[in-house]
């Protein structure tokens, strides 16, 4: 039967649904590259240049197994900017018996594959990339008041049998977290990244995108990421040998000069199906098996993919489209202009932006306890933090993007997704990098204009939302500090916070920001 089979950009995955039973001697698969999906925000360059020269990677390797391919670029005139309007033209020059695509990765192309069945024959097939499908979530979901991560974990051990001996956890325990908390000392130097320097393809795409969206949020000189397969395997066997055996020890540490550390750096691959998770958490398990890593290092990376990437996925299609619709904290301060343009005086914000401008990357505690951390007890509204994340990294997708943001970071769905807000004074940046000592701020200093901001937002933060989250059991110490808190001190600490919030810059009138 002649088929369409449509693959969007991030389901460059041989072994996907859409083409389990391909015939190359009937169908056609088609790839188009549409300004629609670059701009509904604007992405960060190197996210667009990695996306369009892997997905033209791909096209290349399926034509050379005889695949009939039809590849819509960018530039090409007829092209109509949209998913839509490009399957619509692709329908009418193959005239195909139907159309096969896989579920996608975000509710807002979920809701236009809603519209295209009505007008086309069209086949919307499971995602086979998750090792947890949706409906099997929503079963584990149901009925559940909250959903957390750990009692899902546990199951998706269970279920697959990943790090598992007869039944019970491997070594006794299900987690090795306690052991993970490390700060880097000096001496330590962490592997270098393998870079891939861009080749004819990548060269020509990198022009197109400076050429189309030059205005967007990002630096793409020193592109670097992997954009086939066969080089995202390289990764994964470099860290597997390098990162993965200092990766639980430092899992939570920064450093100002080496923004990669003991990470993986595989998020932009898997999520856009150049990597399986199965197999990274196969490959992860055999490391520890044949005695290459410890065990808090394998189960640590494989917790990330097994259970937190598996579980935010589950839960952002459960929730959807509600899901994005709370606020649980009321907050309503707009986004600092500092995230777009690197210009503060926060050593530890500067550092964590001009990486993610330079790279798309920043690593998860960078993301969640600097980045993150500030949006929350500064009280910026969760819609404007959520757009930042969504434009910045090469691994953003609403699927993975929002539970993170809206649930871990802000705690804007209530706590549905955490137990308690991740949020943290300077103390804890201190503890874990070495940003504080090149700052203009004092991170011991408590109050006053040379204070560091982290402490006294911290505190404001609390006393803001005691209404909410006094009562929370795992709140209960802070709160019970507080309490010892006179009424001169609180006065001290909404004046700092007002005087400091007030000073942050707006979005001015010229905005290169990724806002729309
Ligand atoms: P490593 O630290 O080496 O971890 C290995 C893998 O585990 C990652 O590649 C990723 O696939 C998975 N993983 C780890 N933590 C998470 C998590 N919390 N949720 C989902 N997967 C996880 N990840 C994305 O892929 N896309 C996003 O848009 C994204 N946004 C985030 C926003 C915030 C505020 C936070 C706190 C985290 C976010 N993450 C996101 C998760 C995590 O930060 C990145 O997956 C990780 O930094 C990617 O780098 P790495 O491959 O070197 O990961
Ligand atoms: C992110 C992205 C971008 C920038 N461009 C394209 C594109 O031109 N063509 C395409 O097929 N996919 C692109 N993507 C990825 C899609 O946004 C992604 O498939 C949806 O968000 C669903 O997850
Ligand atoms: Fe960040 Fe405060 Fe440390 Fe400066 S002193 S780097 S603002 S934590």
């Amino acid at each position: 039967m002649k088929t369409l089979r449509l693959l969007l950009g991030d389901q460059l995955h041989r072994r996907i649904a859409t083409l389990s039973d391909l015939d190359p001697e009937t169908d056609i698969v088609l790839l188009v590259e549409v300004r629609d999906e670059a701009t509904y925000v604007r992405h960060h360059k190197q996210k667009i240049a990695f996306l369009f020269s892997a997905m033209r990677h791909f096209a290349r390797d399926l034509e050379a197994e005889g695949v009939t391919v039809d590849y819509v670029r960018l530039d090409d005139p007829a092209n109509t900017g949209s998913f839509g309007g490009e399957l619509e033209r692709a329908y009418a020059r193959h005239a195909p018996e139907r159309v096969v695509v896989t579920e996608p990765g975000e509710w807002r192309v979920w809701e236009m594959m809603q519209d295209w069945r009505e007008s086309l024959p069209l086949e919307i097939r499971e995602d086979n990339r998750f090792l947890c499908s949706r409906a099997r979530f929503e079963a584990w979901a149901e009925g559940r008041k909250s959903l957390r991560m750990e009692t899902f974990y546990r199951d998706m051990r269970k279920r697959t049998g990943l790090l598992m001996e007869g039944g019970e956890p491997e070594g006794g325990r299900w987690n090795f977290d306690a052991e993970n908390r490390k700060a880097l000392p000096k001496s330590l130097e962490p592997p270098e990244r393998l870079s891939f320097p861009p080749d004819a393809i990548t060269r020509e795409v990198i022009e197109l995108v400076e050429s189309a969206f030059g205005d967007h949020f990002g630096r793409l000189d020193g592109f670097a990421w992997p954009v086939t397969r066969q080089d995202a395997l390289q990764v994964l066997a470099r860290f597997l040998a390098e990162g993965l055996p200092r990766f639980g020890d430092y899992q939570d540490a920064m450093r100002g000069d080496a923004p990669f550390l003991y990470h993986a750096l595989i998020s932009p691959m898997l999520n856009a199906g150049l990597l399986d998770a199965e197999e990274v958490c196969a490959a992860a398990e055999r490391t520890y098996r044949e005695g290459g890593v410890p065990l808090n290092c394998a189960e640590g990376f494989i917790r990330q993919i097994l259970g937190w990437r598996e579980y935010v996925r589950g839960v952002y299609w459960a929730r959807m489209p509600d899901y994005a619709r709370s606020n649980a904290l009321s907050a309503e301060r707009d986004l600092p202009w500092f995230y777009w343009s690197g210009e503060t005086e926060l050593a530890c914000l500067k550092a964590c932006i001009g990486q993610t401008r330079d790279h798309a990357y920043a690593h998860h505690i960078q993301r969640l306890m600097v980045l993150g951390n500030f949006a929350l007890i500064a009280g910026i509204e969760p819609r404007q933090v959520e757009e930042w994340y969504l434009v910045v990294y090469a691994d953003a997708y609403e699927w993975v993007e929002l539970p993170n943001v809206h649930g871990m970071v802000l705690w804007a769905d209530g706590g549905l997704l955490g137990s308690k807000p991740y949020a943290a004074s300077g103390a804890y940046i201190d503890r874990m990098s070495d940003y504080c000592g090149a700052c203009h701020y004092d991170v011991k200093l408590k109050a006053g204009p040379k204070a560091c901001p982290f402490n006294y937002l911290y505190w404001n933060f609390l006393i803001e939302n005691a209404e909410r989250l006094s009562g929370n059991p795992r709140m209960a110490m802070p709160y019970r500090t507080l309490e010892r808190f006179g009424p001169k001190r609180r006065a001290e600490i909404a004046a700092d916070a007002t005087r400091f919030l007030d000073s942050l810059e707006r979005r001015p009138e010229a905005d290169h920001s990724g806002r729309n």
